[in-house]
């Protein structure tokens, strides 16, 4: 009988879950190992090939520390709150919740049969109330804080300090200075709404819409915003102490994006008063003698104040035309250069020169940023010189290259650093002095002061939603917000029938008017939290999950955090990793977390890569639509050292191509097809073979094969099948075996372990493999002690095989406890002695023969070696020697004729 995964596997599956052998205790006795995985939402279409990957390499390192002594925590669990199953509930009027459950099953069933060694038992979803009862709590902390810019931390909003002038006018204004300041507050952000479909798209989903032939506009829309903002400079900073691939602190960095310039104030020409002011922030204040003209982005508050009479209708048809375009748009169409935009009338002064200098509306200038207005320098700006030039508005030079080398800036912006010309006071300083010099001036004269910006932005925390989690907040009759109370929670989401919003966008929970409605005129808060919201703290929960008076106690907290690997897809680098972070920084500052970070070590696992096959002639393949076929409609063809690809029934040839695996593509694998045919732990071993885990790989069918052969083969290590008979277990040799299968063992052991350790888990499988290969070699059988331990090695990639050997090696237990073999130095040093080699009875050389040739026995293969020496290939030609003289363990003597 062969190998037969399909009665093992089950058995050990079982067997762990009856005798529940992965829950994690906190024991204070044994160093504790978290490792997570970034954790799926269940989609409706189940897992495949690309998600345990992940999961895989996880696995991998939670068996192995278990081994290692570790007290490893290793959960799993549901992100379940999201748009599929809400669009699933309009489409088809079921509740998103019986979906959401339903493919959670699902997603269970497939990871279960994966072996993998999750403690179930802490398992959640980020839909149960019981969970999103704390991320409501979460909510609740930080819009119940403030931040204190003295302390560099969140801190309680009872403890802000309220102005004398504040207090003095009434509750009121205390009451709306403490809303200003909190850490969670109202805001009338744009959204992109579409009325054909009454939704509220997310920036990614505008373009698909529009293409469709949707109308999206940008409408104002009370919204909550959490202020990350305040957490730029520790989000940046704190990214130094973490053990995360250079490319995601990179991309985490340029995110956050610090600018370091200047704010400047300019003077409304004709105006007075501190409103007549207008500020902007620039990164170039060096640059300020070249301002030409100055831009408001159109949403800019200045806009209907300052445009004059004559220019009204042109800036207010302008300023609508804009907001059809979303940020995104204006962004791309500015660096296309794209510039358009129109006079307002007004003029402002240049600080530095007080010339009267034109101000523009122009959609390039983007609200969000900065002040939303700039200083446009259009000799030293790119986009800025596209707009002079489109608009016919003066360019002057302000910098010169330190080389000397003329420009000629009327033809093309120099944006590089210089010299200071034509400056002033600045004149002739090179750019990183000349900056410092104008800012200081400026301070002196009450015109400006130096300014850092971040790009990164609040973070537009509601959603026109159904199915995410309420917020619990009240409107009260007088307008005031208020928190529901810790002890209302959670506020649980009503039962409605129509998950659609209102055709004005109001969100579909403001049709629940039994729920929205309090008795005492109180509304609740109808929008809902964003996807994010569960994402951001469910490793805080998976350490005390079914805690039912606290989010976690601090003993599981003090105990399991931080998080030692996190693993998942490179998708989730900026969002999700940059959100946990505000969220744990927060409770780190009121004190309900011990760590800065969240996630001391973080790897992006490659993607799976799917085959899909084009035409091979390139002109057939351009012709007409785009032809694109699928495994199942083509047959290839193996020329030896080759394959080729035909249509089944067109006989045409085709090429293969790899892409990301994608439903709509069609080169999805099913993984519950790979089990069925190879079994799980194939799956496991092929899924870490296919190549370095952080790198992406393609799906070969092959590679699967090969890795089910292997396991096989080490199944015949351990079993025999007689005849017409089940399988018989050898009779395996003593202890470790010859010497030489020791030296096999610990190169082994020590080779899967270092490789383990690094994550290298391609190379780890391929020393086991070499293992198998060379002990078939040998023929010698596997000495009982040797295959305990080789079971062990195996035991992270191939569970459920390694457990069945185990066993059948007399082991009553499981062997996920089983201390991991350590590899004894002495083997590992690769024993040689000296061979002395003659031509001719002189000295030609030396030879380091290796201990494993027996200077006695091996007599042939030493004068063998001694023949192909590069000390003797040198003297000896074509003719065979006349004689060899061979002195055991000493020398070698060729005789040529
Ligand atoms: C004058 C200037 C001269 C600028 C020059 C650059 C080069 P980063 O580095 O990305 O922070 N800017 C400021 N606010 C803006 C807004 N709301 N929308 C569009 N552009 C804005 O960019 C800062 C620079 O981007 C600022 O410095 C400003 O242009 C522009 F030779 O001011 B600069």
């Amino acid at each position: 009988m062969p190998y037969d995964h399909a009665t093992i596997e089950p058995r050990w599956q079982a067997y762990w879950d009856e005798h529940q052998s992965f829950e994690a205790k906190i024991d204070e006795a044994r160093p504790k190992y978290y490792v997570l995985d970034m954790f799926p939402y269940p989609s409706g279409s189940g897992l495949h090939v690309g998600h345990p990957e992940g999961y895989t390499a996880t696995d991998i390192m939670a068996r192995y520390k278990r081994m290692r002594g570790f007290n490893v925590l290793h959960p799993m669990g549901w992100d379940s709150f999201g748009l599929p199953a809400e669009r699933y509930a309009m489409k088809t009027g079921t509740h998103p919740r019986d979906r959401t459950y339903e493919c959670i099953d699902n997603f269970k069933r497939q990871l279960k049969m994966l072996g993998f060694s999750y403690d179930w038992s802490r398992e959640i979803a980020t839909t149960d109330p019981d969970y999103y009862k704390w991320t409501q709590w979460i909510f609740l902390q930080i819009w119940g804080s403030w931040y204190d810019a003295e302390q560099d931390k969140a801190r309680p909003i009872s403890e802000l300090p309220i102005p004398a002038e504040v207090e003095a006018a009434g509750d009121r204004a205390v009451h709306a200075y403490r809303d200003e300041h909190r850490l969670a507050y109202l805001h009338d952000a744009p959204v992109n709404w579409c009325p054909d479909l009454r939704v509220v798209l997310a920036n990614e989903e505008v373009a698909e819409q529009v293409e469709a032939g949707h109308e999206v506009i940008r409408v104002p829309m009370h919204q909550w915003m959490l202020k990350i903002t305040a957490y730029a400079q520790r989000l940046i900073d704190d990214l130094d102490d973490l053990d995360w691939s250079p490319s995601v602190l990179e991309m985490q960095r340029n995110w956050i994006c610090r600018s370091e310039g200047a704010e400047v104030v300019f003077e409304l020409d004709g105006q007075a008063g501190p409103d007549a002011q207008l500020r902007v922030f620039t990164t170039r204040p060096d640059t300020l003698f070249g301002a030409t003209y100055m831009v408001l982005a159109p949403e800019h508050p200045l806009v209907s104040t300052i445009t004059t009479d004559a220019q009204r209708d042109a800036v207010e048809a302008y300023v609508k035309t804009t907001a059809h375009r979303t940020e995104r748009e204006r962004q791309v169409a500015a660096a296309e250069g794209d510039k358009t935009g129109v006079f307002t009338g007004a003029h402002a002064i240049n600080p530095v020169n007080d010339q009267r200098i034109p101000i523009w509306i122009a959609d390039y200038v983007l609200m969000g940023y900065g002040t939303g207005a700039i200083m446009a320098v259009p000799g030293h700006d790119a986009r800025d010189h596209a707009f002079a030039r489109t608009m016919g508005l003066p360019i002057v030079q302000v910098v010169a290259p330190a080389t000397g080398e003329p420009i000629d800036v009327q033809a093309q912006a120099y944006p590089e650093p210089g010299v200071a010309v034509n400056s002033g006071l600045i004149n002739d300083l090179p750019t990183a002095e000349a900056k410092q010099k104008i800012t200081e001036w400026l301070t002196a004269q009450a015109k400006g002061e130096a300014r850092v910006n971040y790009k990164l932005r609040d973070w537009l925390f509601s959603r026109q939603r159904y199915w995410g989690e309420p917020f619990p907040l009240i409107h009260k009759p007088s307008g005031e917000v208020a928190s529901v109370g810790v002890d209302a929670l959670p506020v649980e989401l009503p039962e409605v029938d129509d998950f659609n919003p209102s055709e004005t966008g109001e969100p579909p929970l403001a049709k629940a008017l039994s729920w929205v409605e309090l008795p005492d005129g109180s509304r609740r808060e109808t929008n809902t939290m964003p996807q994010w919201a569960g994402s951001c703290w469910y490793y805080l929960r998976f350490c005390d999950p079914r805690n039912a008076s606290a989010p976690w106690s601090s003993e599981a907290e003090q105990y399991w955090m931080p998080v030692d690997l996190y693993v998942g897809g490179a998708e989730h680098a900026v969002l999700h990793l940059l959100y946990a972070r505000f969220w744990h920084k927060v409770l780190f500052d009121l004190g309900h977390v011990s760590t800065r970070e969240p996630f001391k070590k973080l790897v992006n696992q490659g993607m799976v890569l799917g085959a899909t096959y084009v035409p091979r002639d390139p002109q057939a393949a351009s012709a007409g639509p785009k032809r694109v076929f699928v495994s199942d409609e083509v047959e290839e063809i193996n020329l030896g050292d080759a394959v080729e690809y035909v249509h089944k029934q067109t006989r045409e040839p085709l090429t293969i191509q790899w892409d990301k695996m994608s439903k709509s593509r069609g080169n999805v694998i099913n993984p519950d097809e790979v089990i069925a045919e190879y079994g799980a732990d194939t799956m496991r071993l092929y899924e870490m073979f296919m190549g370095p885990l952080e790198a992406s790989a393609p799906w070969q069918p092959e590679g699967v094969a090969g890795c089910f052969r292997f396991l096989g083969r080490a199944y015949r290590l351990f079993f025999e099948s007689p005849k017409d008979a089940e399988d018989r277990a050898r009779d395996l040799g003593e202890g470790q075996g010859s010497e030489r299968q020791r030296r096999l063992l610990h190169r082994t052991i020590a080779d899967v372990s270092e490789r383990i350790e690094r994550m290298a888990f391609n190379t780890a499988i391929s020393s086991l493999m070499v293992f198998v290969r060379d002990v078939e070699k040998d023929g010698e059988t596997l000495g009982r002690d040797a295959a305990g331990i080789f079971c062990q090695l195996l035991a992270p990639f191939a569970p459920h095989l390694a457990e069945e050997l185990w066993r059948a090696l007399g082991n009553p237990q499981s062997l996920t406890y089983e201390p991991w073999p350590q590899a004894d130095p002495a083997l590992l040093v690769e024993d040689s002695w000296t061979l002395v080699v003659q031509v001719n009875g002189k000295r030609r050389g030396e030879l380091k023969i290796p201990a494993s040739l027996d200077p006695k026995q091996a007599k042939d293969e030493i004068t063998e070696l001694a023949m192909a020496s590069e000390a003797v290939s040198r003297f000896v030609g074509d003719k065979p020697p006349k004689r060899v003289i061979y002195v055991p363990g000493r020398l070698v003597n060729i005789v040529l004729g």
